[in-house]
């Protein structure tokens, strides 16, 4: 390969806040347990294991309306982001192992903190935009976006657990990959706003290599900016990835969301991974489980360039 040696931060963050089911926080420790170290270090990958990062129940988190646990959000994604930007400071690619898709929150809002205008790519079944205005559920997964994004400010209010937040991206910076299930007042912003996307629709029309190449070619004309991938695990199609909160039928197949991730990796741009919605609770079977783990790891493992037709290392002596 091309590239030069990642140095790979990792963070845990055990959270499950941003949605009523348990489990998720168990993901993060489920992820190394299947091997992503050695397997990192494999890739001739320096790694950093920063452990998990702890946070209190927050007491009294009383309902804020339709909002659920406002005060554990924004307090955990305040701490997520401030442990982002060290990570950052010490020159890493970043991957936070989630917990629910709320810590994009801390994780984007750190990553830009510390590296300036990003490019995000969210591969997700969900568009995760909803506003605190228009969700239906009053879950925060489905809402880190609107938080994160400028444009959509003036239709979000103001929040005290959020009042350290300052959204730091600009809706042309952001490309979706993935979609197919998602609410009116979110479809509603997506064309009002003119959001980059391809659904499931267009991974159909035009195959998963000419969606990359769109998406790299339209990133570039956005200036090259460092990439923030943030991979929702219910992208995936439910048959390999049974074990998340709300899998939704007709997803990428396991080699479209590897190409996804090898496609990202040889821009050499990339500079902080999401791997999020992790529920081994959720999962029917032990193989249900399973799969999904192993998604994961190879998803992150296609981030930091493992590759189909094989690796081999730099300083590989073959037998004489
Ligand atoms: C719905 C909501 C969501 C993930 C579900 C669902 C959002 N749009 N995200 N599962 N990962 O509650 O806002
Ligand atoms: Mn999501
Ligand atoms: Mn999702």
């Amino acid at each position: 390969s091309l590239h030069t040696k990642s140095s790979v931060g990792i963070i845990g963050a055990p959270f499950s806040k941003g949605q009523p089911r348990g489990g998720v926080e168990r993901g993060p420790d489920l992820i190394r347990a299947a091997g992503l170290l050695p397997k990192l270090h494999e890739l001739e990958c320096a790694v950093k294991d920063y452990g998990n990062l702890a946070f209190e129940e927050a007491e009294l988190d009383g309902p804020e309306g339709v909002l659920k646990n406002l005060k554990a959000v924004g307090g955990f994604n305040q701490r997520l982001s401030q442990a982002v930007q060290l990570v950052k400071k010490d020159g890493h690619t970043t991957v936070m192992l989630g917990g629910d898709h709320s810590l994009a929150i801390g994780s984007i809002h750190g990553h830009s903190a510390a590296v300036g205008q990003l490019g995000i790519v969210w591969v997700d079944a969900h568009a995760d935009i909803n506003t605190p205005l228009t969700t239906s559920t009053g879950n925060l997964h489905g809402q880190p976006l609107s938080f994160l994004v400028k444009e959509l400010q003036s239709s979000v209010p103001v929040l005290p657990s959020f009042s350290w937040l300052k959204p730091c991206i600009s809706v042309k910076d952001l490309v979706y990959i993935g979609l197919r299930d998602v609410d009116p007042g979110e479809h509603y912003i997506l064309k009002e706003l003119g959001v980059k996307m391809f659904s499931m629709s267009e991974v159909d029309q035009l195959g998963v290599s000419r969606v990359m190449e769109e998406t790299c070619d339209y990133l570039s004309s956005r200036g090259n900016k460092p990439i923030h991938l943030s991979y929702d695990i219910d992208a995936i199609d439910p048959t390999v990835t049974p074990a998340t909160g709300t899998p939704v039928v007709g997803g990428l197949s396991y080699r479209e969301g590897v190409y996804i991730t090898e496609c990202l990796r040889e821009t050499g741009r990339l500079s902080a991974v999401d791997l999020v919605e992790v529920n081994p609770l959720l999962g029917k079977t032990e193989e249900g489980i399973q799969s999904t783990v192993s998604m994961a790891v190879d998803l992150l493992l296609g981030c930091f360039g493992r590759l189909r037709e094989g690796n081999h290392p730099s300083d590989y002596n073959p037998p004489k």
